[in-house]
């Protein structure tokens, strides 16, 4: 099985870094192909817990290369911040490999994202702030920098000053803020340049050797399904590929190389920032969700809204994404109901949705249509077969097979890497 791409099936979060990791053993090469540090992956190793934004979640895995694709927006002081930390916590970073055509986010898209969001006042996204946006929207204009350009000053300059030529305006005269210098930006960009010279290769290269010799390559995927740009809840979504789509245009890997694709699904719902969620639980539900599934953002400590599974989402996810097989998480955080709801349609404005809405309209106006789940008491949390767990959990395995369209290959039941249910 020689290339695996991994997703996330809902808004994320639905724990795609311990997905990986669990793997990890089975892998050579590790790949992020969107995003950048919008993303938080959390893994817990014995009593030691990681909180990966930038890096792929296989550098925990010794003999894992992990690769950031051409695909991805690099922080670079956020890049080294996260290689120093691991480093000081005795993990081998030296096989990093970088795209030389990955785009790089420069300070004032940063600002850029803030000062915007601000602006947009409730028309908001909600987003994290890390310059995702602005940097994918350079990149899509022609005015991106790249890890490339880091080693010819002279081209970085004429790129900066052009794309400054741009953004100060707005800076200036739309925000209100002090313009940015050429010199500025790029001795902040240069002083990063040696240092990150030995890591700098053509990743898609890279990644076509390995698999003509026969090695294994996982595609993990930053953020989610319903984020993707095309295919999620626009505009509430990130500016990048999140499907199995994006795994190919973000690594150079070609489709025709791609052998089984993950999705991770949560056994109920969450969603950070703004946007349509049908199943969202408010008030004490919501709170008792997020407090026994302990769901604050990684990357920026925001309490994730917290709501019921959707199998509607589900579905949409195997069918965009061409699922394999789910790995289904944090299965124990729904003990100790007596039934579970799970939303199997939407009404909208009277019409019956089993499918996705056509319209963001629509979807707004989506009210869950639910179908009640027998719950269980029993901690699950030291279950690691399909015996172990009691009759109604299996059962919400079983209905979550059926209704989403694709088997459930693994099940978590707790955060550690060995809390997990092997089912096929
Ligand atoms: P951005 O910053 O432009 O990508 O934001 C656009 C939308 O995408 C959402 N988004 C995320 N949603 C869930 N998890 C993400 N990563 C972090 C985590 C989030 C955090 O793993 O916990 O710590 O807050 C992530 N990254 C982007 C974002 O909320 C916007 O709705
Ligand atoms: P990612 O962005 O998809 O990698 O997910 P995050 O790491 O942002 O969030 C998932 C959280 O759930 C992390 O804190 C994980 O440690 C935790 N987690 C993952 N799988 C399980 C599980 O099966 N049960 C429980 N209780 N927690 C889990
Ligand atoms: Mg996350």
């Amino acid at each position: 099985m020689p290339a695996i791409v991994l997703v996330g099936a809902q808004w994320g979060d639905e724990g795609k870094g311990k997905a990986t990791d669990l793997i990890g053993g089975h892998l050579d090469h590790v790949v992020k192909f969107n995003g950048g540090n919008n993303a938080g992956h959390t893994v817990v190793i014995g009593d030691e817990t990681y909180a990966l934004h930038l890096l792929p979640s296989g550098i925990l895995t010794p003999g894992v290369t992990p690769v950031i694709g051409n695909g991805v927006v690099v922080d670079l002081s956020v890049l080294f911040e996260e290689i120093d930390a691991l480093q000081a916590r005795g993990v081998d970073t030296s096989t990093l490999a970088v795209s030389t055509n990955a785009h790089v986010i420069p300070s004032y898209n940063r600002v850029l994202d803030k000062v915007t969001e601000r602006f947009l006042g409730n028309r908001k996204i909600g987003t994290t702030g890390r310059g995702i946006g602005p940097t994918y929207a350079d990149k899509m204009s022609r005015v991106g920098l790249r890890i490339q350009d880091l080693f010819d000053e002279k081209i970085l300059r004429q790129k900066v000053e052009g794309a400054l030529d741009l953004k100060n305006q707005l800076l200036v005269k739309v925000y209100n803020r002090r313009a940015v210098t050429v010199d500025e930006v790029v001795d902040e960009l240069m002083s990063y340049a040696e240092r990150l010279r030995p890591h700098v290769t053509d990743t898609a290269l890279l990644l076509s050797d390995a698999l003509d010799a026969g090695e294994t390559v996982l595609l993990e995927a930053g953020q989610a399904t319903l984020l993707d740009v095309d295919h999620g809840t626009y505009p509430f979504v990130t500016s990048s590929n999140a499907t199995s789509g994006g795994a190919c245009t973000g690594s150079g890997i070609p489709p025709t190389r791609i052998d089984s694709v993950i999705a991770v699904l949560k056994a109920y719902t969450t969603r950070v920032g703004e946007g349509p969620f049908p199943t969202e639980l408010h008030g004490d539900e919501g709170e008792l969700l997020r407090g026994s599934g302990g769901e604050f953002g990684t990357t920026t400590g925001r309490p994730r809204r917290c709501g019921w599974l959707d199998t509607v989402i589900g579905r949409f996810a195997t069918r965009v994404n061409g699922v394999t097989d789910f790995v289904l998480t944090k299965l124990d955080v729904l003990t100790g109901y007596d039934r579970v709801p799970v939303c199997v349609a939407y009404d909208v404005d009277g019409v019956r949705h089993d499918e996705m809405p056509q319209t963001q309209t629509e979807f707004h106006h989506a009210v869950p249509i639910f179908e009640y789940l027998e719950g269980w008491d029993e901690d699950i949390s030291g279950a690691r077969s399909l015996d172990d767990l009691p009759p109604a959990a299996r059962r919400y395995v079983e209905t979550i097979e059926q209704m989403c369209g694709a088997p459930v290959s693994a099940v978590g039941v707790g955060p550690g890497r060995d809390q997990i249910v092997a089912v096929r």
